[in-house]
């Protein structure tokens, strides 16, 4: 592992980031796709109307937050971030969340993804964010955009930060549905979006649980592939559909899209002054020491 950095060089964790990446004994031998989906469920619990929720403030820490269902698996994810966060202390963990999300995926191979600091960790009660704020993978279109629009993304952004899951995996454990997207599931790439398209996916109830998915053979593996009842809302919906179509054809304009939109994504609930410096008013109770 990289050494410990002076206070504001990310780019020194950025390294340490790469560095814990591959681990042959988890899943398909990455941490990188569980640090993407902390990064995401770290900010996606905004909502516009009240301005609460988002990655500022690492609720996730906490068990009204982190024991909430939707984020079962996650700590996998913050744990392999600890011996990053010993190393390089004067970063709070709202930064080192979403910074390690924005360097695996372009570590995976997707875009460079605009990513700024100042989180802090101080927790403001009063704004902690309810449970159920994250999406829930049994449900349909209706469903996917009032999670959204709560956060202020259109109908191209909802497709675009879907393209996400053509990284990693879901766990039984976790979400109760199981199965990888794609059969190279360490690769950022639009593949999720051709094979939504290109296959002819088939509901399959799981035996032990009744829990209902989709399945597909990968025509080149032969490897079962699986999609969640909201990725195939994604193809059913014909404003959803039209931006698969784009993205199944132009991975250039999916990764331009895609980094705007996850950027988008990481500073949910945060104000910035011109020079950067976050100013939403709790954030004086603790930033980053520089
Ligand atoms: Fe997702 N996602 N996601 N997802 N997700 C799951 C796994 C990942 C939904 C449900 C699930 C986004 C949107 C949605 C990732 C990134 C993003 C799982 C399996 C479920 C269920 C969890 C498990 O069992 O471990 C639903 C529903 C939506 C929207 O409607 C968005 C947006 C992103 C990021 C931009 C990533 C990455 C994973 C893989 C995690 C892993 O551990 O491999």
């Amino acid at each position: 592992m990289t050494g410990s950095s002076r206070p504001g060089d990310f780019d020194a964790v950025r390294k340490s980031v790469i560095d814990l990446l591959k681990q042959p004994e988890y899943d398909d031998g990455s941490a990188g796709p569980v640090l993407v989906r902390l990064a995401w469920h770290s900010a996606g619990t905004y909502d516009a109307e009240t301005d609460t929720g988002g990655s500022n403030g690492a609720g996730m820490r906490y068990e009204s937050e982190g024991g909430d269902p939707a984020n079962a698996g996650l700590q996998h994810a913050r744990l392999f971030l600890e011996p990053v966060k010993r190393q390089h202390p004067w970063i709070t963990y709202a930064d080192l969340w979403t910074l390690a999300g924005v360097t695996a995926i372009q570590a995976m191979g997707g875009p460079e993804i605009p990513w700024f600091p100042g989180r802090t960790d101080y927790v403001d009660d009063s704004k902690l964010p309810p449970r159920g704020r994250l999406p829930d993978a049994a449900q349909g279109s209706d469903h996917i955009r009032h999670i959204f629009y709560r956060m202020g993304f259109n109908d191209r952004e909802i497709v675009a930060l879907s393209g996400a899951h053509n990284l990693g995996r879901c766990h039984t454990a976790n979400s109760g549905f199981e199965g990888k997207w794609v059969n190279n599931p360490t690769r950022f790439s639009n593949q999720y979006f051709r094979l939504l398209i290109s296959e002819e996916w088939k509901e399959k109830t799981l035996p032990d649980s009744g829990i209902v998915q989709f399945a597909a053979v990968d025509p080149i593996t032969e490897e079962e592939l699986m999609m969640l009842p909201t990725d195939m809302a994604l193809i059913h919906d014909q404003e959803f559909l039209q931006w698969v179509k784009v993205y199944a054809q132009d991975k250039n304009l999916f990764f331009e899209d895609f980094a705007k939109v996850f950027s988008k994504l990481m500073e949910l609930g945060i104000t910035r002054d011109a020079q950067g410096k976050i100013t939403n008013s709790d954030n004086e109770k603790g930033g980053y020491i520089s």
